[in-house]
């Protein structure tokens, strides 16, 4: 029989190089992997039971919240504040950060995460998935207080998503490698896919909302007419889907700002710098159109950033052309 590494033994091993370490990342990370699979569960019975659709309000982005992201808003929750790893949280879906309830152990993490990215695909059967970011919590006190959640995206400690698509998969960092475990349904235990991923250094596909095309400057429909002379196209619309695609395949994704969004749409924290963080461990790169991602000190929770990210050959070709502007 082959070896069978699950993402569990591999986290321990992971610790291994860290003979000072308590295993209070490892549990934090155990915890994520948790709401990860009751999640799963879920959105694989979507269609069955009645969890799709809209609740009928709009969030603090004026997004159509979805059945869907409120429950797995209040997985996160129920796991995570409890479990004494994390001394706050914060999340795409709530406006202020989520203190530890009174009575419950404060832990030397703070977490922030998108619980259902790219939420508005569900109704149709679209992957989807959750991004998380941890950081240290550097405020004084035993809670958590703004100032942990406006790190730059360099100091993160661990960043990962999970992408519920035709199956299951985890894929995290914790600044050594990017790792992707699969979910075995039948056992409920993600197993090892591949380890330390590369993104290839030639690229396959570029992707782009082009419906914004009518708002872009010059310099963003000069990038994308040169993408398209050169990949093939391939756009989900939902950000993990989008990324994890690139990321295996090869590609740039990208989020450029538009006249109506000159901050752009995605979020920074939840959004851009995790899944920066995974594809500068993977050899490639990530720029809000003039910076590394992960160099930006973030002034807001939910600030929003243009997002370029991908093979670093193309990242740095953006850079280039927005640059001579
Ligand atoms: P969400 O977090 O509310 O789901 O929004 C983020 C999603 C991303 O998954 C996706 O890349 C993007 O929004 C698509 O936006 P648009 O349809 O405006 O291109
Ligand atoms: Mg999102």
């Amino acid at each position: 029989m082959k070896d069978v590494m699950n993402l569990t033994r591999f986290i321990l091993e992971e610790q291994k190089a860290y003979p000072e370490a308590y295993g209070e990342l490892t549990n934090l990370l155990l915890d994520i992997i948790f709401a990860a699979k009751i999640i799963s569960r879920e959105v694989n019975k979507a269609g069955l039971i009645d969890i799709l659709g809209s609740i009928g309000k709009k969030n603090i982005h004026q997004d159509e919240v979805q059945k869907l992201d409120v429950y797995a808003q209040e997985v996160f929750e129920k796991i995570l504040l409890h479990t004494g790893h994390i001394s706050g949280l914060a999340s795409e879906e709530k406006d202020d950060i989520i203190p530890v309830p009174p009575g419950y152990h404060k832990g030397k993490y703070i977490l922030i995460f998108d619980p259902l990215d790219g939420s508005s695909n569900i109704n149709v059967n679209v992957s989807v998935g959750s991004i998380f970011a941890i950081y240290h919590k550097i405020s004084k006190g035993a809670d958590a207080d703004v100032s942990d959640f406006l790190q730059k995206g360099k100091n993160q400690v661990a960043a990962g998503y999970v992408i519920y698509g035709s199956s299951t998969m985890f894929v995290y960092t914790t600044g050594k490698g990017v790792h992707s475990f699969t979910l075995d349904p039948t056992i409920g235990e993600f197993i090892l896919t591949e380890k330390n991923i590369t993104i290839p250094k030639k690229s396959k596909y570029f992707s782009v909302n082009e419906g914004y095309y009518h708002l872009w400057d010059d310099a963003t429909k000069k990038i994308v007419s040169h993408f398209k002379g050169q990949y093939s196209g391939r756009h989900i619309g939902s950000l993990v889907a989008d990324f994890h695609r690139n990321l295996l395949t090869g590609g740039v994704h990208l989020n450029p700002p538009t006249s109506e969004r000159p901050e752009g749409k995605l979020r920074l924290l939840y959004e851009g710098a995790p899944l920066a963080l995974i594809i500068e461990q993977a050899g490639g790169s990530a720029s809000d159109g003039k910076q590394n991602v992960l160099d930006i000190k973030p002034t807001d929770i939910h600030q929003r950033t243009p997002l370029f990210i991908g093979s670093k050959n193309d990242v740095k070709m953006i850079e280039e052309t927005y640059a001579k502007k």
